[in-house]
């Protein structure tokens, strides 16, 4: 028993101090490394393979207004790109998410001069190409998306969006972020970046209603982002609006 318990309060441990992030892409069948934010950042940094933005540690940034609020910190540009279709999945992968509340945004920018590598990620206009909430329950006990998706057993939590259709072909970033809202008025936000390439014949892009910046597009002053899911009043109810401009479809 006593040996039952140690174990797993050790595992916990591991778990709560890792929040865990997103390593991996897939793409069909195929499947594209991410940085590995504890392993040797050298070989990491030189690969020409990497399509990943540069992030260094699990944890979350606290404020809404912080620079690396777009891609991370450092948030070093990545040398390869995803090739993606419009209407395509792409799947990011998770390891060890330990979260269970809050909102979930994929979104995307389009890279000044076909250049991600040398495109300052707060200065792009950014657009959701999809976006996960509650899905059934209350605030407070139900479940979102951010829960049911983790996998507790050690295999990855899957996360899908598809680039929209249409969408006009060049180089963008992709971004994935989870707003943590466990802790009253202290929102955690995770986000990752990738670089890829969107081929095919699309002529679209989105209207200016769908175009946001990355710091900017979360406050404090926002109900839904600087909220005390235990509230009275708040904790009870079912439902629980994402912020920002809508998402884009194509
Ligand atoms: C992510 O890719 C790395 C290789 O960079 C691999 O070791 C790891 O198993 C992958 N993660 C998952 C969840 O498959
Ligand atoms: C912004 O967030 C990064 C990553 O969490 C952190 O290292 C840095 O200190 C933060 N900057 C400010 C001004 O809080
Ligand atoms: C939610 O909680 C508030 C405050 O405790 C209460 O006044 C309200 O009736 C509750 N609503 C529902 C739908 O249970
Ligand atoms: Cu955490």
């Amino acid at each position: 028993m006593l040996h039952i318990l140690a174990l797993t309060s050790t595992l916990l441990l591991q778990r709560v101090t890792a929040h865990g992030g997103c390593l991996n892409y897939t793409v069909g069948d195929i499947w594209y490394p991410g940085y590995s934010p504890y392993d040797d950042p050298i070989p990491q940094d030189a690969a020409p393979w990497m399509p990943q933005r540069k992030w260094v540690t699990n944890d979350p940034i606290f404020s809404p207004t912080n620079i690396s609020l777009a891609c991370n910190a450092p948030g070093d540009p990545a040398r390869a790109y995803i090739p993606l279709l419009p209407g395509q999945p792409i799947t990011a992968v998770y390891m060890y998410w330990v979260h269970t509340v809050g909102p979930m945004i994929a979104w995307m920018a389009r890279c000044p001069s076909d250049d991600c590598h040398t495109t300052d990620a707060s200065r792009v206009s950014w657009f959701k190409i999809g976006q996960r909430g509650l899905e059934s329950g209350t605030i407070e006990t139900g479940t979102w998306f951010q829960g049911s998706f983790s996998r507790w057993d050690g295999s990855p939590s899957l996360w899908t969006e598809t680039v929209p259709e249409g969408l006009q072909k060049g180089r963008y970033l992709i971004r994935h972020e989870i707003v943590s809202l466990h802790s009253a008025g202290k929102p955690q936000f995770y986000p990752q970046c990738a670089h890829v390439e969107v081929g095919g014949e699309g002529v679209e892009s989105p209207g200016e209603e769908y175009l946001t910046r990355i710091p900017g597009v979360w406050s404090m002053d926002q109900p839904e982002i600087n909220i005390d899911i235990y509230a009275p009043g708040i904790a009870n109810r079912t439902v629980y609006n994402i912020p920002g401009p809508p998402v884009w479809k194509g």
